[in-house]
């Protein structure tokens, strides 16, 4: 038997975690942890394997499907593609642009195909244009763009080197990290503790990274902002703010002491469910170490508060001195520096267009994903009457009011870039799947920009991609070039394909390397080039983070601005909210309970459930709650519970764990997949419900329309002998 062994990464998330794949006979039969890997050490997570999963699972597309009646039926690439242009350019034609719209989803990030994805939305010169940012971190990207002058600009911890690692609203010892990629964030976290640092977790749940931690704070769900601002005033008022650091790189500081000046820890405490002590404590500590950083993610971007807590994260790190220093919050130096090319573009443009009901703005050249139903089914001018969807499953991972099934099927055309039927896809005219990961060859420039240690890697193909088989940018490519008018269709269609053939996304990251940090053009010889990247064992390392603010910043002035107008108001207003008593704490029409979400490390959002060393077990879509609440309810573990929310209701089995505040419940997202004609079958078989159907979609981050899922008012009672999934109720009417 000839067996060979290949050095690439997991591209399932951000981590991106080195993998050796062995392959024998056509058949993966072993994947581990690479231990050459610059970046990730040999670390892997269970999910590894699911890369040799995806790639044999014989439900995977490998060819385009067309829908004919309710089967869809194998047709060839160029039939397809034709097809996809000639009804885009006939919607186009006679609606307009605006009206083919698109939703770029998580996995197009893992590759660099996305940039033909862009380009394939600029060529659409549609407003609707939808991500999964906006139930991502949009409130992230706004904060930066607020404080450092653009939306590329978030800042990553150095959790390598710091001495406080603060996590809000992460579970990196689950997720390895976003926005801060970390693969084998255990060890790294474990690490922070063996020199003599501390970690603290501040998360209403007892989570698996809580369990690395020296300290937990249960804060309540929505709780961070009032927390933070808590902190700020207890830095302000002992002075223990870092007055060189304030005076010589920020403006906005006065503002800041004003504004916190009546927040003190006992106002904070009962908004955020912490003790006043224990708020005061962090703030001081926080100054006291020798280098600190607080680091939030997913937890706190989905909340009303996302955008204001993800700014107090950012001041709170520079006013104590630990921005762009290492130990802090730093600014990577990737390779292929994409920030750095990306921040003078005015990606940000806020309020260029809305959303038609006018209450939307868009951001970062995009609309946020809750008002996508809407935007289908409102009938009037500017309605979406066509879809593109590359790399996303919206219907499962996007709060929709339940419209979105409904709203897919009623278009007049909808084609779909995935390698699934998915219950999204499940209503599309076409399907265009692209090959395996494990047939593409790629690296990885999007990613870099937010990794804890500065690094160049490679991903080899394992396999030779089929004949004709195409990758997610030929696909968005050719896509591009069916919805021109066809004058220039005729002359381009040729030349662009020759185009394209030099213009791999690979060979134009090859360039970005050469003008690059560590590029030719710089380095001369002694410059890192794709050639020698690929004789690597495991990329190239490219040293830890340093020191690039006074290099990066984007604002006019080149100060970091720590109160932007808007967010002081946010803030006031906040603050005018909680004396009126309208706070995040009080119960809202009879709704008790209040619902967060949580990741599995055997499962990603919404796709890895069709692979059966992935879904093992017992049933992982459960509502976690608290014993005692549980018991008040008439409910015990395992019982099948009813949760209910303004505009649904789910049924799911109750996990009972005092791991979870009082009060709090959470399920998790991306389940639910019985629904008819879904493609995936084993995945068809598993219990589990769509969690988005109790989230309102009009419940967002006001700056940035990000959605708010942490924090949904829900109730939980028994179910006896109800069906796994339960109706929408009659009147599941979306307010606003
Ligand atoms: N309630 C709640 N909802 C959430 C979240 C939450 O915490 N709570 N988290 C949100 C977050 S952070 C995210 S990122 C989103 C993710 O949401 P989405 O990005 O919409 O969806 P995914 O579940 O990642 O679905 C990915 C789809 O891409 C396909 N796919 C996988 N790889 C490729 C590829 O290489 N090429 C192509 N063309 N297709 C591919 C898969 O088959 C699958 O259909 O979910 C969000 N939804
Ligand atoms: N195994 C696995 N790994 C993944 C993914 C996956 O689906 N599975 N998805 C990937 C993606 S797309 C992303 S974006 C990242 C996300 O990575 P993380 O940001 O680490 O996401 P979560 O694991 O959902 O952790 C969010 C935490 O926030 C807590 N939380 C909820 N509400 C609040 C609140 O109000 N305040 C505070 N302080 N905490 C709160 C939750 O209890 C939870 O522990 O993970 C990536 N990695
Ligand atoms: S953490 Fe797991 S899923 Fe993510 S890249 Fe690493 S091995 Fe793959
Ligand atoms: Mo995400």
């Amino acid at each position: 038997m000839n067996a060979t062994t290949i050095a690439r990464q997991c591209t399932l998330c951000e981590a991106h975690c080195g993998i050796l794949v062995t392959v024998e006979d056509l058949q993966v039969t072993r994947i581990e942890g690479n231990p050459d890997d610059v970046l990730s050490k040999g670390y892997i997570c269970p999910k590894a394997t699911a890369m040799g999963g995806l790639h044999h699972d014989p439900d995977r597309l490998r060819t385009p499907m067309k829908r004919v009646g309710t089967e869809f039926v194998p047709i060839g690439w160029d039939e397809a593609i034709a097809e996809a242009g000639r009804r885009l350019r006939q919607v186009r034609a006679e609606h307009g642009a605006h009206a083919v719209g698109m939703y770029l989803g998580n996995p197009a990030a893992h590759s660099s195909s996305v940039i033909y994805g862009g380009m394939l939305r600029a060529a659409l010169g549609t407003n609707n244009f939808f991500t999964a940012s906006s139930i991502d971190q949009f409130p992230q990207e706004f904060a930066a763009w607020q404080m450092f002058g653009s939306n590329v600009l978030m800042p990553v911890a150095d959790i390598d080197r710091t001495h406080r690692l603060v996590i809000l609203g992460a579970n990196p010892a689950v997720s390895n990290g976003s926005i801060t990629t970390m693969p084998g964030a255990r060890d790294r976290i474990k690490a922070v503790r063996k020199r003599g640092g501390t970690v603290v977790v501040i998360d209403p749940r007892r989570t698996e990274t809580v369990k690395l931690a020296d300290e937990h704070v249960a804060v309540a769900p929505g709780g961070d902002a009032y927390l933070l601002l808590g902190m700020l005033h207890v830095l302000v008022a002992e002075g223990l703010v870092d007055g060189a650091a304030v005076r010589s790189r920020t403006t906005g500081f006065e503002e800041l002491r004003v504004l916190v000046a009546e927040a003190t820890p006992e106002w904070a405490a009962p908004l955020a469910g912490v003790e006043a002590e224990v708020i005061r404590r962090l703030a001081r500590e926080h100054a006291a170490a020798p280098s600190a950083v607080m680091y939030g993610r997913i937890g706190v971007c989905h909340q009303v508060t996302g955008t204001l807590t993800h700014w107090l994260i950012n001041v709170i790190n520079a006013v104590t001195g630990n921005l762009d220093r290492a130990g802090g919050q730093m600014f990577a130096t990737p390779a292929v520096d994409a920030a750095r090319m990306a921040r003078r573009v005015p990606l940000a443009g806020y309020g260029r267009w809305t959303d038609r009901s006018g209450r939307f703005k868009s951001f970062r050249a995009e609309l946020p994903v809750g008002v996508l139903a809407d935007e289908m089914l409102d009938e009037g001018p500017g309605q979406i009457r066509a879809m593109v969807t590359y790399a996303g499953n919206p219907v499962l991972s996007t709060p929709q009011g339940g419209r979105l099934d409904e709203a897919l099927a009623g278009l007049d055309f909808y084609v779909a870039v995935d390698m699934y039927i998915t219950e999204t896809t499940r209503h599309a005219d076409l399907i265009l799947p692209p090959i395996s990961p494990l047939e593409r060859e790629d690296m990885d420039i999007v990613l870099s920009v937010f990794s804890v240690r500065n690094n160049l890697r490679f991903n080899p193909r394992v396999f030779e991609p089929p004949a004709g088989g195409l990758e997610d940018w030929e696909i968005m490519a050719r896509l591009a070039v069916e919805i021109l008018p066809l004058p220039v269709r005729r002359v381009t269609g040729r030349a662009v394909t020759a185009v394209l053939d030099r213009l791999s996304p690979l060979r134009l990251a090859s360039a970005g390397i050469a003008v690059g940090p560590y590029g030719v053009l710089r380095k001369g010889l002694g410059g890192v080039t794709v050639s020698k990247l690929r004789k690597t064992a495991g990329g190239i390392d490219l040293g830890p983070l340093r020191p690039r603010l006074r290099e990066l910043i984007a604002t006019k002035d080149r100060k970091v601005h720590l109160a932007p107008e808007m967010l002081l108001d946010g803030v006031r207003e906040l603050i005018a909210e909680a004396g009126r008593g309208a706070a995040v704490t009080a119960p809202a029409d009879g709704f008790d309970l209040r619902l967060i979400g949580r990741r599995h490390l055997r499962s990603n959002n919404s796709w890895l459930h069709n692979l059966p060393s992935m879904v093992k077990g017992k049933p992982r879509c459960t509502v976690l709650m608290h014993p005692d609440d549980a018991v008040e309810r008439g409910l015990a573990d395992g019982d099948p519970a009813v949760v209910s929310s303004r505009i649904g209701a789910i049924v799911v089995p109750v996990e009972a764990s005092d791991e979870i505040r009082r009060g709090t419940v959470a399920i998790p997202h991306g389940w639910g997949h019985r629904e008819p004609g879904v493609g995936w079958t084993v995945a068809a078989g598993l219990p589990g419900a769509n969690v988005n159907l109790l989230h309102d979609p009009k419940s967002t981050d006001p700056f940035t329309g990000n959605a708010a899922v942490n924090g949904t008012w829900v109730t939980v009672a028994p179910a006896p002998g109800a069906p796994e999934v339960a109706e929408q109720p009659e009147e599941a009417a979306i307010p606003g």
